[in-house]
């Protein structure tokens, strides 16, 4: 933990002399500290450029620099698939639709799961540390984030010498950079050195630039491939420079500059030709040229394009003149709707810093990780956890950062292709619920987690979504193939079950859950996600195939297939039913909700359109509980908001807001780091997205035919504004405010033109808008035809108690404002 949270005293002290040189300061976008993060990594502050990562711990004495690069990755280009599967196929089908689970699994086990492949891992580059004698016994102790500039700095008194260091990660010149001042002329000394667990050899060439080698590890068999180097150049104003033992020495200096660069051999995830030496040496030739002013300046400006697109005010917070770790200590306490604001920027910040055109989309930890053997690899779980990071990219204005998911997503289609033939003789792509750098597209990991041949299905999903918010032809075809290819898979892959003559995915399974009457075995047929991950898929599918014009043929098979697949059910306890038989057990707390995918992100289910599967999905989210891991209370946010309950939805944010390991229950420790990293508990990121994602869907969705602003208003936030969001549509949402739970204004600029269509919690007036009736018109609205719920004879379901709302509509035309405010 903490220091500041141990040394309570101390800790006062301090926060007294402190006030005032923070209260000076804005600090609504700022993480800061009163301590440095010492041994503690999840205190430490991210920087990143998508690429180059750092984790910066601000020890005064010691200072601490992780590095990551987003390409270090274990072994090299790779396969996974097990074509013994093809063989097995039929009989594991046969013994899953006899309800013979067991001896399916064992077979699946046997047959599917892969031989000896489940991953590569990501791994951290190394660690650059800075030793200052002296500096042990310090006063005055500073350090923050700042999410407007995405620059990390430490400040500390050493006598009366006050010391600054600055950090950031440059988009524009690819490296790290470190600023170090001394307010006192010729008072900065200190030794610099880099560190790898890797096996690695330092050098120190010519004008004094230090450089790591070193080779990624081997795993499961698979080579070690991935090479790369690390660079670090020092420019200091006065004092001398000079190397020793493979260390570089600054002293008597007045300031000092430090570019850190690295390079690997990643072209991409079958080419692993290039020559890191050379880019390395590049990227620090280059920025070496530049003055600290000049790099500070582009990097803010670089960033600032992004992130000041959006600005959010949910009311201002007494407490806010404390440190953030203790804010979020005592967020469950009281009314902190500026913490809440600022976790929000952070996820935004995080998605601009780990995710940039051009480079690899975030994993689990995003791109910081400080070992060499991470947790679940520090891979791409593609069953819930990657999609999450990126629930949060087109809604809150970063559609650049989706952009490396997108390339994802269509390199696992050229891989998933050999896939989908060798192990299920199949047309299209299939991958599993992991991938990796290298782009892997069998099952990983046992037969109960690994057997589920949905990831294509699930990532398919934001290649059309996309295209919903940029309303871009020419990108949608250039998707299309992918889409098409994934949807071509189930084609194929559907089978019929016995019972009801339904088209189901098999073997499959809910992720990662299985129905208590099964043992604990996972393997199941026609399971409620998967059945909504195909609908989800095949609409797409056909929505893109009418949108470019194309395969008529193909369309009307999609729409033939979609016919035949299983409706949703509400079983015995009033909820939606997780499998295709009634298995479900009202006690089951288990992380995962993936059967209400169907309600958020897929809208599927609805208020309007489907009031009983509305209803039972509510039931089905009360059952499952509050507390869980990060990342599953991340979801619930989204799904509380979709459920129109900001209340309940605040709750989950008061619960993931929540030091880790505080909360209890059956997946306890869920919460957050003192850096306000997400934790599983151990450290993920996709929690801090869904929730980032959470918090625009209480205030405005898009989907279900209307923009619906302020769905899902907590009390606790009475006023408040948001500005910048962007809606499905094309529709950006300019300005919205509220003022005592009331839609007060709201300014949307169009930029495809068609009809606008609002649904809101009071009147509004304002030029040419009408109250609006039946469908909407507008092709990016378009409701879901879902079938009718078949529903269990004992389910007691209640109607659906939908808020009352009034809906408008204005049409458009692209690149026009409109304005609206309340109507007393
Ligand atoms: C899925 C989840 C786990 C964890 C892992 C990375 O397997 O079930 O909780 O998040 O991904």
């Amino acid at each position: 933990m903490h220091n500041s949270i141990r040394n309570k005293g101390m800790v006062f002290t301090i926060f007294i002399s402190l006030t005032i040189s923070v209260s000076a300061q804005n600090t609504d976008l700022k993480l800061w500290y009163n301590a440095p993060a010492e041994n503690v990594w999840e205190a430490a502050l991210p920087v990143g450029n998508g690429r180059l990562g750092a984790m910066v711990f601000g020890n005064p004495g010691q200072e601490q620099i992780s590095l990551n690069e987003a390409s270090i990755w274990s072994g090299g280009p790779n396969r996974n698939d097990n074509p013994e599967a093809l063989n097995a196929l039929p009989e594991i089908r046969k013994l899953i639709f006899e309800g013979q689970y067991q001896q399916a699994s064992k077979m699946a086990a046997q047959h599917i799961q892969s031989k000896r492949i489940n991953g590569m891992m990501y791994q951290p580059a190394g660690d650059f540390r800075l030793v200052f004698p002296g500096h042990e016994n310090y006063a005055g102790y500073y350090r923050e984030l700042d999410l407007e500039s995405a620059v990390a700095k430490t400040t500390y008194k050493v006598g009366n010498i006050t010391y600054t260091r600055t950090v950031f990660s440059s988009v524009p010149d690819q490296a790290i950079i470190i600023h170090l001042t001394a307010d006192k002329p010729g008072s900065l000394t200190f030794e610099a050195s880099l560190l790898s667990e890797h096996n690695s050899k330092v050098i120190v060439a010519k004008d004094n630039i230090l450089y790591l080698s070193a080779q990624s590890s081997d795993k499961d068999g698979v080579k070690g491939a991935v090479k790369f180097e690390t660079g670090v150049g020092i420019k200091q104003k006065g004092g001398t420079i000079s190397s020793d033992n493979g260390n570089l020495k600054v002293s008597g200096a007045s300031s000092a500059t430090v570019y850190i660069s690295i390079a690997t051999n990643f072209v991409n995830y079958k080419d692993i030709s290039a020559d890191e030496k050379t880019k390395n040496a590049a990227y620090l030739h280059a920025v070496m040229q530049k003055s600290y002013r000049r790099l500070s300046k582009d990097h803010i400006t670089a960033y600032q394009k992004y992130f000041n697109r959006v600005q959010i005010n949910l009311g201002k917070t007494p407490s806010a003149g404390l440190p953030t770790d203790q804010r979020v200590a005592e967020f469950a306490k009281g009314n902190d709707p500026q913490l809440a604001a600022l976790y929000y920027q952070f996820g935004r910040y995080l998605l601009i810093s780990s995710s940039q055109p051009g480079g690899q989309p975030a994993n689990l930890q995003g791109i910081w990780n400080n070992k060499m053997n991470p947790p679940w690899g520090s891979k791409y779980t593609i069953n819930i956890n990657t999609e999450m990071n990126y629930w949060p990219a087109e809604e809150s204005n970063l559609s650049e950062m989706h952009g490396p998911l997108i390339e994802m997503v269509k390199e696992l289609s050229e891989t998933g292709k050999e896939t989908a033939r060798v192990m299920y003789g199949a047309a299209g792509w299939v991958t599993h619920h992991n991938t990796d750098l290298w782009r892997i597209s069998g099952p990983v990991d046992a037969i109960n987690y690994g057997m589920w041949p949905m990831g294509g299905a699930w990532l398919s999903r934001h290649l059309f979504e996309k295209y919903l918010y940029n309303g871009d032809r020419e990108y949608l075809k250039t998707v299309y193939p992918a889409l098409k290819g994934a949807a071509q898979f189930y084609l194929d892959f559907l089978v019929e079950e016995p019972v009801k003559g339904w088209m189901v995915v098999s073997p499959s399974m809910s992720p990662e859950n299985s129905p208590k009457s099964h043992q604990e075995i996972s393997i199941a047929a026609g399971t409620t996600m998967d059945n909504q991950l195909v609908f989800d898929l095949f609409t797409n599918t056909i929505r893109a195939a009418e949108a470019l014009n194309t395969d008529v043929v193909l369309i009307d098979k999609l729409k033939k297939m979609r016919m035949r697949l299983p409706p949703m059910q509400v079983g015995q306890y009033g909820q939606l039913q997780e499998w295709i038989q009634d298995l479900d057990n009202p006690n089951d707390k288990h992380r995962h909700v993936s059967h209400l995918f169907g309600l958020y992100p897929a809208g599927q289910i609805s208020p309007y359109h489907t009031p009983q599967l509305f209803e039972a999905a509510k039931n089905s989210m009360i059952q499952r509980g509050d507390v869980s891991t990060g990342w599953s209370m991340g979801w619930k946010v989204n799904l509380w908001a979709r459920l129109q309950d900001g209340n309940h939805a605040y709750k989950l944010i008061t619960n993931q807001l929540t030091p880790a390991g505080v909360n209890q229950g059956e997946n306890s420790g869920g919460g957050t780091y003192p850096n306000l990293f997400d934790a599983h508990p151990p450290f993920q990121i996709d929690g801090n997205f869904g929730c980032t994602a959470g918090i625009t869907e209480m205030l405005m969705q898009s989907h279900d035919e209307a923009i619906h602003l302020l769905p899902a208003l907590p009390d606790a936030w009475k006023d408040g504004s948001i500005s910048g969001l962007r809606a499905r549509g094309g529709f950006e949402i300019e300005r919205l405010v509220w003022k005592d739970g009331h839609l007060y204004e709201v300014v949307i600029k169009s930029t495809l033109g068609g009809k606008c269509r609002l649904r809101v919690p009071n009147q509004i007036k304002g030029r040419k808008l009408a109250v609006a009736a039946g469908n909407n018109p507008n092709p990016f609205f378009q409701s879901l035809e879902v079938k009718p719920a078949i529903i269990s004879a004992t389910a007691g379901l209640r109607p659906a108690e939908i808020k009352d709302t009034l809906l408008y509509e204005v049409d458009t035309k692209p690149g026009k404002t409109y304005k609206f405010k309340i109507s007393q």
